[in-house]
């Protein structure tokens, strides 16, 4: 269960959370087109510190834009609502989820003229793939599920309906006793995990995956830079299972996960099966920096 905390942004206006409810026939809920984002606070030495909100609510509305789904807030109002968000509720470290839907209004897959509504809600949320993940590496299954098409899907917006297909994979990998899935596209090439991006590390090189099929991570793009400034090799290029299956290493990143290394894939131990070098070394440095204790990415931070 989700850990309730006490007040929900809604459309403008803080409701207790119990009152964050919305008709039945809200277009979303049907259709499944609604942009959202996944965002998290944490604890530092001067205060709550949100990750990189400027860049989540810039793909929010990136996300909202694609879509042709017209927010009736400005990118400020919605920063200024997260804010207030973590602090009405008194939330040390949380995890935020702003949303935005098409509301009650026309049904059928042309929805003209229905409100666009915005919520906010935040809550405590330990680590997704769990505290032992996060230290010593998870299971991952290559999925019998395929990651949308681009031209199917346009996978530079957030979209509450290609979940289904995350949905699909994580299933199936939980079922075969894995602890998360990873897609490939419809090439064939490795793509994503069901709600992460993907890095391999092989022979001193690291790789991500292109910006093709993927959403573009903002903890990728951490990642990236934090690599690319301590001068290690790193390519986004697309790789094959195979490649991924020898390789030194693999994790994962995403704001839930944070950085989960993956120690085995499709019953295949990767590396030494434990955490590499590589990957300890960037968990440590991206660690430091959401808890601001890194002078170089305090521009990541919005204090509270
Ligand atoms: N790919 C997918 C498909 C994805 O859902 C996420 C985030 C990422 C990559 C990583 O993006 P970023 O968070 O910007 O680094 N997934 C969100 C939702 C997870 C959920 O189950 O809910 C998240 O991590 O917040």
């Amino acid at each position: 269960m989700v850990e309730k905390t006490e007040k929900i942004w809604m459309d403008g206006n803080f409701v207790d959370w119990d009152d964050a409810r919305v008709h039945v026939l809200t277009h979303t809920l049907h259709y499944g087109l609604g942009v959202f984002e996944g965002i998290r606070c944490y604890k530092t030495p001067k205060g709550s510190a949100i990750f990189r909100l400027k860049e989540h609510v810039r793909r929010l509305f990136d996300s909202a834009h694609i879509f042709q789904l017209d927010i009736p807030f400005s990118m400020d109002d919605i920063e200024r609502a997260i804010v207030d968000c973590v602090k009405v509720n008194g939330l040390q470290e949380c995890y935020i989820r702003p949303f935005v839907y098409i509301g009650y209004g026309a049904m059928g897959v042309y929805p003209k003229g229905n409100p666009i509504n915005v919520s906010i809600s935040a809550w405590a949320w330990g680590s997704y793939l769990g505290e032992d993940g996060i230290k010593n590496g998870i299971r991952v299954k290559t999925s019998s599920f395929i990651r949308n098409h681009v031209n199917s899907n346009m996978s530079r917006g957030k979209v509450s309906g290609y979940y289904v297909n995350s949905q699909l994979a994580k299933r199936e990998a939980i079922g075969l006793g894995f602890d998360e899935a990873l897609l490939l596209d419809t090439e064939g090439y490795i793509s994503e995990g069901a709600g992460e991006n993907v890095f391999i590390v092989r022979n001193g090189v690291i790789k991500t995956t292109p910006l093709t099929s993927i959403l573009d991570g903002i903890t990728r793009d951490s990642v990236m830079k934090i690599a690319l400034d301590e001068k290690m090799s790193l390519k986004e290029e697309r790789f094959t299972r195979d490649e991924l299956y020898i390789s030194n290493e693999v994790f994962f990143t995403g704001t839930a996960a944070e950085i989960t290394p993956i120690r085995e894939v499709d019953s295949r131990t990767i590396g030494a099966g434990k955490p590499g070098i590589v990957t300890k070394r960037i968990q440590e440095i991206f660690f430091d920096s959401v808890h601001g204790l890194v002078d170089k990415y305090s521009h990541w931070l919005t204090y509270i």
